[in-house]
């Protein structure tokens, strides 16, 4: 019997990716470097009910299991692990088959290996995959880019495989040509750095600001994940804020050492932002945070220095809270504003031709910045699919319209106690100036003329000028 596709990487991505398409009635061969993690895959799968997964321990017998042309899903490590396993399967893969890498690519390597299959006569596809080990196994956000031939080989697969969403359909789509696939993935997960940077700064208000136990602080995501706000991130923060230390007293949230890891994706997406020109302050603060955030030694003796620094400010909770509820969507409309912003900006430099309307949808589940709001993202590219950003979407704008002054209460009650908001205070900053007609930045233009005769443009007039502000100066004073 031959299957209908193979995997290759059993760690926690592949293996419940294997176990999910062998549960929607596809045959999955498997296959992994080291041989345990094929026979525990082969006796998970047996364990759900017989699932239709088969194992291989030798490279060449799995790839000839599959039926061609002959698809593989490799998820692995980004860098040089799937290098390794391409080249591991390579020798037995024929003109035709298809090549899939489910990790986290940088896009530009995804191009480099798309163009070096290209001429082996392989097809390849880059797809960000999202939603962890949950999403893996009952439905992930799927995000596939490259050859269109190889995406339709697997479509059926895909469709089925992806979260469902009843009212618009599997979270999947062609994303799109060339590395665009792994891009959107960067994308998705930028915003994900924004989201859970606003979330944690919300907390922190509430916490060290509004004095908020965290029982209450549980009590208060809970709530809010029965509105507008309602989304994973907000959903998994409520369990964390309830969950008592095992090891001791109190709750486990504050044993936590404060010091985040690093990942690739929220380095590349500023960078990319930089290069293309693409204001992103939420996201690029919500990098920020974490690069102070492992400075743990530094920090613990500059507290030492700071100990007598003075503030604190008299708060309502209830007041508070609910400020805090609206600043933080507020901020949020600002993150995925920047977020999304990147994608027609790629999608032009690189002729890709990305739909912000699709790629929202398929964020609506199974990925991790998956929730209503979403919905709300889409329907906004829906009216407009060429929409600018979505802060001048009418529906958004309203909001912000309501939200924007608490916004402003809680960055002051922040500032004022001493709690750093950097992702709230950019998010506010970056409303501020892109609402605003006339910004003050026309002082930096005059210095440029000033020093460097690098001249401007008038308001009221067309044609580029020069002042020798210099000449003028000197003679008013003498
Ligand atoms: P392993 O079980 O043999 O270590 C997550 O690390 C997954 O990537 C695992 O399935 C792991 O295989 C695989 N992996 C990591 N580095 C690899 C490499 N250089 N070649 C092949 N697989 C690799």
């Amino acid at each position: 019997t031959s299957t209908r596709i193979g995997v290759a990487g059993l760690a926690v991505m592949g293996k419940n990716m294997a176990l999910n398409i062998a549960e929607k009635g596809f045959p999955v061969s498997v296959y992994n470097r080291t041989a345990s993690k094929v026979d525990d895959t082969v006796q998970r799968a047996k364990a759900e009910g017989n699932l239709p997964v088969y194992g291989f321990h030798d490279p060449k017998s799995f790839i000839n299991s599959i039926q061609k042309p002959r698809v593989v899903l490799i998820l692995v490590k980004a860098g040089a692990p799937v290098d390794d396993t391409i080249n591991t399967l390579l020798p037995f893969m024929e003109t035709g088959d298809c090549i899939i890498d489910g990790g986290n690519e940088w896009y530009e390597t995804t191009e480099r290996r798309q163009k070096a299959m290209a001429e082996l006569g392989l097809l390849y596809l880059g797809m960000g995959v999202s939603g962890g080990e949950e999403g893996a196994r009952n439905g992930p956000s799927l995000m596939p880019g490259g050859s269109i031939d190889a995406y339709k080989n697997i479509e059926d697969i895909l469709l089925k495989v992806a979260a469902q969403v009843s009212d618009s359909g599997p979270c999947v789509t062609y994303v799109g040509e060339g590395g665009s696939g792994h891009f959107v993935k960067m994308v998705h997960n930028a915003v994900e750095y924004g989201d859970m940077q606003l979330i944690t700064e919300a907390s922190d208000v509430l916490k060290s600001a509004g004095k908020l136990s965290n029982q209450e602080i549980h009590e208060v995501f809970s709530e809010w994940n029965r509105g507008e706000l309602r989304s994973y991130l907000i959903e998994i923060t409520a369990h964390i804020f309830g969950v008592k230390d095992d090891k001791g007293k109190g709750y486990l949230v504050d044993k936590v050492l404060d010091k985040t890891s690093l990942k690739d994706n929220g380095r590349w997406f500023v960078q990319q932002a930089a290069e293309l020109s693409v204001s992103a302050p939420t996201i690029a603060a919500s990098l920020d945070a974490r690069y102070l955030c492992g400075l743990k030694g530094e920090r613990v003796e500059a507290a030492k220095v700071y100990q007598s620094a003075e503030f604190g400010e008299e708060v309502n909770k209830e007041k508070l809270i609910n400020d805090v509820k609206q600043a933080l969507y507020a901020s949020k409309i600002c993150n995925y504003a920047q977020g999304m912003n990147l994608i027609p900006a790629k999608s032009v430099e690189k002729g890709w031709s990305l739909k912000p309307r699709e790629i929202a949808r398929i964020w609506k589940a199974g990925c991790v910045v998956q929730g209503v709001f979403l919905e709300r993202v889409r329907k906004a590219y829906d009216t407009n699919p060429d929409l600018v950003n979505l802060l001048v979407d009418p529906e958004f704008a309203k909001e912000m319209m309501q939200r924007q002054s608490a916004l402003r209460r809680v960055v002051c009650v922040a500032i004022n106690c001493g709690v750093s908001t950097p992702g709230m205070s950019a998010s506010l900053a970056y409303f501020d100036s892109y609402r605003r007609e006339r910004v003050a930045t026309s002082l930096v233009q005059a210095q440029l003329d000033y020093f460097g005769a690098h001249t401007y443009e008038r308001i009221d007039t067309e044609g580029s000028f020069h002042t020798d502000w210099i000449k003028i100066v000197k003679r008013m004073n003498e």
